[in-house]
């Protein structure tokens, strides 16, 4: 093995499994109790890695590595040189592209043209782009007026939080990561990621950028587990002073409460069930291209995916035949092969979550549209988490499959008659993360807009990003924002200092 790595090869039957280890201080190795467990490729079913399990005491020193590293030259580094070490971050990822590919698609299974045009760019683009935000970040200054005719000046000040634990998700497993790690590092915290146990991978090969790059040791650690054990120690620890986390909305309360004793700052991220509305007067060719992309993309499994869809009663068929022509035409299999355009699920288990959905779509009395099953594949993605794109029409906007995250390839299609009725039903969730609205007229689109009760309201587009924007969701969608100044926000502690002036000046 390289030590200077985190996976080495080794031999299990027949297949060459890698080996993941924890990265602590600048060093990767086993956890204290020699445990680990396996990191399955959805695709196959077939086990490509064997991952070293975090014990409650790697857990404490991951913690207590990162609160050293913010007394040493990292917490001494000028600001100017760590943003430096960003670039270099992001520069390192792309010339390591192919390194990140290989290791984000056997996690996820998710084809080869998505990752290489999404989630790979993301990782590098989001250490470049918050090393630009930090650098330009701008303070408020007031002067204030006393009452004995004198004046002070108050002023801002950042300062980092300290230890920042973060706890990333695997639908995204890379993007979402550095999305979190990126403005962490850029404010000048140390981290201790916990990645999904499902997806382990990316994140402990950046930790062998980290060193690449001169990143100190302690300044980013990387604990593996599950979340209900390894997560749950960490989220508690009292040396933690900020927790960000993308998932489900039920994990999100479950950390809430036990970070509570504690009173940490939280960023979350949670789940969604997206509307789309599209109105006649939108370009159809574009209003279908977009939708299908929204509803379908990573098999479903963002949360900013489409699950209900409403559209004006006037293009309402249409619209149904052409979304149903794009979900057949998506091809799954291996994510490796460049044709490939619809991965598996994540997980057997999830893959249960889903069918569970397509079966009570059924007994809920939905028309299915196209899908609901398995799709049949080749040795040896027949051991894949596969599952058919569906859509359904039909049910009342009680069903349960309207009401909950289904997080699969999937949508239900509800015909509308005025604005006042589509908005009302996109409104109708306990979600609010996002929505597509898909119109030619501005003032409706302004409109709309207005009106839906969510973080992030695309139009005439979907998931089009400009990482300076306020990302994050309303209702049981989140808990605050990130993304550029936000996420500075996030992973700092603002300062006011009040400097009153003598009355001579
Ligand atoms: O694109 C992003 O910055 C982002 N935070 C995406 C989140 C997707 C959640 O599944």
């Amino acid at each position: 093995m390289n030590h200077k790595t985190g996976a080495f090869i080794f031999s299990l039957n027949v297949s060459c499994v890698k080996k993941y280890q924890l990265f602590i201080d600048g060093h990767f190795k086993e956890g204290k109790n020699k445990e680990s467990f396996p990191d399955i490729d959805p695709a196959t079913g077939k086990t490509i890695a064997e991952v070293s399990l975090a014990s409650d005491k790697d857990v404490d020193q991951a913690v207590q590595s990162a609160k050293q590293s913010l007394k040493g030259p990292w917490g001494k580094m000028q600001i100017q040189n760590r943003l430096d070490l960003l670039r270099k971050i992001g520069d390192r990822i792309q010339e390591r592209f192919q390194d990140f590919l290989n290791a984000e698609i056997s996690d996820t299974g998710k084809p080869i043209t998505l990752a290489q045009k999404i989630d790979i760019p993301r990782g590098a683009a989001n250490f470049k782009i918050f090393a630009d935000l930090a650098r330009n970040l701008p303070a408020e200054i007031y002067e204030t007026q006393t009452e004995d005719g004198s004046r002070a000046l108050n002023y801002e000040s950042r300062v980092p939080l300290g230890v920042v634990a973060i706890i990333s998700p695997w639908n995204l497993p890379f993007l979402l990561l550095t999305w979190k790690v990126a403005p962490a590092l850029a404010c000048g915290n140390a981290v201790v990621v916990k990645p999904s146990s499902e997806t382990p991978g990316t994140a402990t090969l950046l930790a062998e950028i980290m060193n690449e790059v001169g990143v100190p040791p302690g300044v980013y650690n990387v604990i593996h587990g599950q979340g209900s054990t390894v997560g749950e120690v960490l989220i508690q620890h009292p040396e933690i002073s900020g927790i960000t986390f993308t998932g489900e909305s039920g994990t999100g309360a479950k950390i809430m409460e036990k970070a509570a004793p504690n009173l940490k700052k939280l960023s979350f991220e949670l789940g969604g069930k997206n509307p789309a509305i599209i109105f006649a007067d939108s370009d159809f060719e574009k209003a279908v291209e977009g939708t299908a992309r929204s509803v379908f993309m990573n098999t479903g499994q963002v949360c900013l995916c489409t699950e209900r869809v409403y559209v004006e009663r006037k293009i309402f068929e249409k619209f149904i035949e052409s979304l149903k022509q794009k979900a057949e035409e998506l091809k799954p299999g291996d994510p490796f092969n460049v044709k490939t355009t619809l991965g598996p699920l994540i997980s057997e288990k999830q893959r249960e979550k889903v069918l569970s959905y397509y079966k009570m779509a059924v007994e809920e009395g939905s028309e299915v549209i196209t899908g609901g099953g398995i799709p049949d594949l080749p040795p040896p993605f027949h051991q894949g988490a596969f599952v058919e794109p569906t859509i359904w029409i039909g049910l009342k906007e009680t069903a349960r499959v309207i009401k909950e995250e289904i997080f699969g390839p999937v949508c239900h299609i509800q015909p509308f008659d005025s604005e006042e009725e589509a908005v009302a039903m996109a409104n109708n969730s306990s979600y609010g993360l996002a929505a597509a609205v898909w119109t030619n007229d501005l003032n409706k689109a302004h409109y709309i807009s207005s009106q839906l009760e969510t973080g992030i309201t695309w139009v005439n587009s979907w998931y089009l990003r400009d990482l300076r924007t306020p990302f994050g969701g309303m209702k049981k969608s989140g808990i605050g924002r990130e993304g550029g100044k936000y996420s500075l926000q996030f992973y700092s502690e603002i300062r006011n200092i009040c400097i009153k002036l003598s009355m001579e000046y």
